[in-house]
């Protein structure tokens, strides 16, 4: 089974992890949200793209599930005795990805190209690629009338700002990356990893050409939310702000126009009627990944359903 995922930041990159450790590289692609991307002292950073990378690589680190295993911050705490930014912490490990990415964009080459070479030094065998080569970036207006960007929203205003809706800048202009465009063409299944779905998979879908050949497949889509609350990230609280009860059928609602299945929590069992009087069929299971270990079962669960639907379908 040939199967391509779509993710943003840390849920995703875990299930990602496990399904990595589950399919060969031939029979796994990750397409991941670029739209988090900004400069920062100069430089060139993709917080979800680093984030799924560390992760497959196995240098996340495992408390904050963005940044580098093992990190030192005298960088970090040089820049900021010299009144310079500290609000988005870089670490020093992290800096060198930051450094030499920021070098080869300003030298020419793709976002897609410096990744592959990236995760080949890293040891990692899944094509890994960022959603497009060209800027897209999410902005995120609020009910008092400011446009920010998204990491002022997310890290520098700690997701305090109340949204009122989103814009993906630059999308209608921006292109698939061709050859992630090609493997969800080649593809059996497309997964939703269990990302925010305004922020991490949504951008994704704004590129234009995805929406078109992921219609075309049969999509299966992880809730981010268990019991109505994120484990990581606001997008509980973006639902709510944007008027709607945050639930495992909230996001399967937001999915709907793609999906065949959906994988939910044990918790959200009660919702599972209501889903599947939508026509999706629905796996409820512990969707919770504390460890690697249930990376790997959680992903075995979502493949192995992944069949059952492709079996029904056929
Ligand atoms: N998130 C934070 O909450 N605070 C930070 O200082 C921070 C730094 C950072 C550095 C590199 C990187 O790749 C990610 C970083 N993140 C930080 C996470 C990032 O803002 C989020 O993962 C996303 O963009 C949302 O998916």
């Amino acid at each position: 089974m040939k199967v391509v995922a779509l993710a943003g930041g840390v849920g995703g990159a875990k299930l990602v992890d496990g399904l990595a450790s589950l399919l060969l590289p031939d029979d796994l692609s990750i397409i991941v949200n670029t739209a988090d991307d900004f400069e920062y002292l100069t430089l060139k950073i993709s917080p979800d793209l680093d984030t799924v990378c560390y992760t497959l690589a196995g240098l996340a680190n495992p408390v904050t599930g963005w940044g580098r295993l093992d990190e030192t911050w005298q960088v970090f705490k040089a820049v900021g005795s010299l009144g310079g930014p500290d609000w988005f912490r870089l670490g020093d490990h992290d800096l060198a990805t930051h450094l030499v990415r920021t070098q080869c964009l300003n030298q020419g080459q793709t976002l897609s190209g410096i990744t592959q070479a990236f995760c080949r030094n890293w040891g990692i065998r899944h094509p890994v690629y960022p959603m497009s080569d060209d800027p897209v970036r999410t902005i995120v207006n609020t009910v008092d009338g400011e446009s920010l960007g998204f990491q002022i929203y997310f890290v520098k205003r700690a997701c305090q700002p109340v949204v009122e809706s989103f814009t993906f800048q630059g999308a209608k202009d921006a292109r698939p990356v061709p050859e992630a465009l090609q493997k969800i063409q080649q593809s059996d299944l497309v997964i939703f990893a269990p990302s925010n779905p305004w922020v991490s998979i949504d951008p994704i879908l704004s590129v234009p050409g995805y929406r078109e050949a992921i219609s075309e497949k049969p999509v299966v889509a992880v809730s981010p939310l268990i019991g109505g609350k994120a484990l990581k990230g606001p997008a509980a609280k973006m639902y709510r702000e944007l008027g709607v009860q945050p639930s495992a059928a909230a996001v399967a609602d937001h999915y709907r126009e793609f999906l065949a299945g959906f994988v939910m929590d044990r918790i959200d069992q009660g919702q599972l009627e209501k889903i599947e009087r939508w026509r999706i069929i629905a796996l409820v299971t512990d969707i919770l990944m504390k460890d690697k270990q249930s990376r790997i079962r959680l992903a075995g669960e979502v493949l192995e359903f992944g069949e059952t639907i492709l079996n029904r379908s056929r």
